[in-house]
């Protein structure tokens, strides 16, 4: 076991003891606790710890109380009984939910007519958070892949964390936005962490207790070549029986140690990890391989289909890596039985600040389909710069994959759309064992929404926003909320004004992904061109001349997509190779667009520190935690020092390929 954490004081995020005023004195009854139900009992602990005190349902203002008959097996009813608020659920985890509903309404909830009553169920039965956290220090990736908030809450360096009671704090945070599901290691699944399937199991037993009482159910992410990788047989051929025994043995070991654990997460055949394809086999085949082993026990395999050709010759300029997943998938549809979710990515490509949505989500109308998100920020900044991914989700669940008057894509994986089935809403973690959770202390903003989106899709990023500010910093109105606001506001924008242009995708460094490097990986296998020269930019993805994905879509978008006269400006460069002096909708030029949106997005960005520094008074005297000041204060100059950078490469790379000037003639080097 490693040395004990360093007894660093962990922020509260949004559940400060201030959230929860309303509680304070209140008479409130709460069934009793059970073993079959531990939620309950965090319930009641929950109740006490906001300052309620239990009493009897006929002495208390607020009634928790379980119906067994509800039809409604997740969510809970809040209904008014006089002055008395009744919150109805069919189990532990519903009523904790309808506990936190009414948290985060702070004084509507005990004002009668305020609207808080009502049926509140999930869209999707599992919303969970994949944490890509390795056991051992990856070489180039450290403790956690694309992690920005320090090391992994559950691993130190090779072990399993001395001390894990920091995932009380972590399970709460995650129960109280709506999340119900983990993951619990990287999907590149490296030897050491193969072994928490075996030898390990008791570490994720070990975890799988603390998230347990909050209601949340631990999966683990499997190597695909387990039973080679682990040296018991000589082939992992989903078709081979002895394969087939070794992991339905595998599963009853996980089930008999952790009775409720939720199943697999596979990436298979993807960025070097094994998969069916080594055997001729199909993704089916890989997929009901292990579905067939926890389906006795009520698991779950979510199967992604991140498939491609990563080590592609960028000479070749037909084969498209966005094609690749639904080409993979689509022919596949019907075979996958009836525990494998597959998941996909929201795009096709990967957490780009603007591409389009997956078309494979839309196109496998027999199978089980989870949306996957990133909440980390890869592609977005980083956990630096200040981005609001609730502004891009809302974009991307109301997507309409069938045109106006169709479904929208959260309601495939809600198993809402035509001959659909129920799937869930994944998204990849962003915490660490950072003070703040997730590096920069914003950044807790889009944990939250994940949670309260993958529960309502439907979800307004400003109401959720509102919501947040008003948890994490007080209800009133005060500087540090509407600073909050103005900077979060509209950030995901920001963001893309000053970084790749118009759909064109990457443009970072290689390798860490954070800054630009415009033709960072032009002549790499990688497959994410932009083919930029003198003449002009993007890729052609039309039926006419290019690789055709865009034939993958339904209409009208697969004809949107294709006409150049019709595609969405922001989605330009993503289907279009076209001349810097092509005319946007708005009469610009594509060079002049780039110009414009850079200057504005850099000079907007050199504004935040300012915009915070203004704040420093409340830090001096305490009303704004300092720490958390600081921290924000540095980020922002780093974020300003970067928005810079981006725009001095993007622009002057954009004058020195085309020769056109800038119409307003700013520096260009
Ligand atoms: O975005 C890419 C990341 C990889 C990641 C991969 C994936 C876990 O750069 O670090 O690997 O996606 O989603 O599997």
């Amino acid at each position: 076991m490693s040395s004990p954490a360093s007894d660093v004081v962990v922020h509260p995020a949004w559940l400060p003891a201030s959230a929860f005023a309303l509680f304070d004195g209140r008479l409130v009854a709460v069934p009793e606790g059970s073993d079959a139900d531990p939620v309950v009992e965090t319930l009641r602990r929950e109740v006490s710890r906001a300052g309620a005190k239990i009493v009897a349902p006929g002495e208390a203002s607020v009634v928790f109380t379980i119906d067994g008959e509800r039809s409604q097996r997740e969510g809970f009813t809040i209904s008014r009984d006089g002055s008395r608020i009744v919150v109805t659920a069919a189990n532990g985890r519903g009523l904790l939910d309808g506990f936190f509903h009414l948290v985060s309404h702070r004084e509507a909830a005990f004002t009668p007519g305020t609207g808080i009553e009502g049926t509140f169920t999930p869209a999707v039965p599992i919303r969970m958070l994949d944490h890509w956290d390795n056991i051992d220090v990856h070489p180039v990736m450290g403790q956690v892949e694309r992690g920005y908030a320090g090391g992994s809450l559950f691993y130190d360096d090779g072990d399993l964390r001395w001390d894990l009671s920091r995932l009380d704090d972590y399970a709460r945070l995650l129960a109280s936005s709506g999340v119900n599901h983990v993951s619990i290691n990287n999907v590149n699944v490296h030897r050491t962490e193969t072994t928490l399937l075996t030898e390990r199991l008791g570490w994720v037993g070990r975890i799988a207790d603390k998230f347990r009482p909050w209601g949340i159910t631990t999966h683990l992410a499997v190597n695909f070549s387990a039973p080679l990788v682990l040296g018991d047989l000589d082939t992992s051929d989903p078709l081979d029986p002895a394969v087939q025994d070794w992991w339905k043995s595998t599963a009853e070991r996980v089930y008999a140690a952790i009775p409720d654990f939720g199943g697999f997460v596979v990436k298979a055949d993807s960025e070097g990890q094994p998969g069916p394809f080594a055997y001729n086999r199909t993704h089916a085949d890989g997929a009901n391989l292990l579905a067939r082993a926890v389906a006795p026990f009520g698991g779950i395999v979510h199967w992604r289909c991140f498939v491609y050709n990563h080590k592609q010759d960028w000479r070749d300029r037909s084969t498209d890596r966005a094609r690749a997943a639904f080409d993979h998938f689509t022919p596949l549809d019907g075979q996958f039985d009836d525990n494998v979710i597959i998941q996909v990515k929201y795009g096709p490509l990967d957490f780009q600040v603007r591409e389009p949505v997956s078309p494979l989500i839309a196109a496998m109308p027999n199978t089980r389909v989870a949306i996957e998100l990133q909440v980390t920020e890869e592609y977005s900044g980083q956990q630096k710069h200040v981005y609001n991914l609730a502004e891009q989700w809302r974009e991307i669940f109301d997507f309409d994959p069938w045109g106006s008057g169709g479904a929208r894509l959260w309601q495939i994986a809600a198993g809402q759309a035509e001959g659909g089935r129920t799937g869930s809403i994944v998204a990849v973690a962003n915490t660490g064992d950072d003070p703040f959770w997730t590096g920069h202390p914003l950044a807790q903003f889009n944990l939250y929404a994940f949670g309260r989106m993958a529960w309502d899709p439907t979800a307004s990023p400003a109401a959720l926003l509102d919501e947040w500010i008003a948890l994490t910093f007080g209800a009133d109105p005060t500087a540090v909320g509407e600073t909050v606001r103005a900077l979060l506001a509209g950030s995901r924008d920001l963001y893309e004004s000053y970084t790749a242009p118009l759909g064109v995708c990457f443009m970072v460094n290689p390798g860490h992904h954070y800054g630009p490097s415009i033709d960072g990986y032009e002549y790499s296998p990688w497959g994410t061109y932009h083919f930029a020269d003198r003449d002009g930019i993007g890729v052609d993805r039309t039926r006419a001349t290019g690789t055709g994905y865009s034939g993958q879509y339904h209409e009208p978008w697969a004809t949107r997509f294709e006409t150049l006269a019709d595609c969405p400006d922001d989605l330009l460069l993503f289907f279009h190779h076209v001349p810097w002096s092509h005319v946007l909708h708005d009469g610009t030029t594509v060079a002049q667009h780039i110009y414009d949106t850079h200057f504005a997005g850099a000079e907007r960005a050199a504004e935040l520190p300012g915009l915070w520094g203004e704040l420093q008074p409340l830090a001096d005297d305490g009303a704004l935690d300092e720490a958390l000041f600081t921290r924000v204060a540095a980020l922002l100059d780093e974020q300003a020092r970067c928005a810079a950078e981006w725009r001095d490469q993007l622009t002057t790379y954009v004058w020195r390929h085309s020769g056109i000037p800038d119409a307003q003639g700013r520096p260009l080097y």
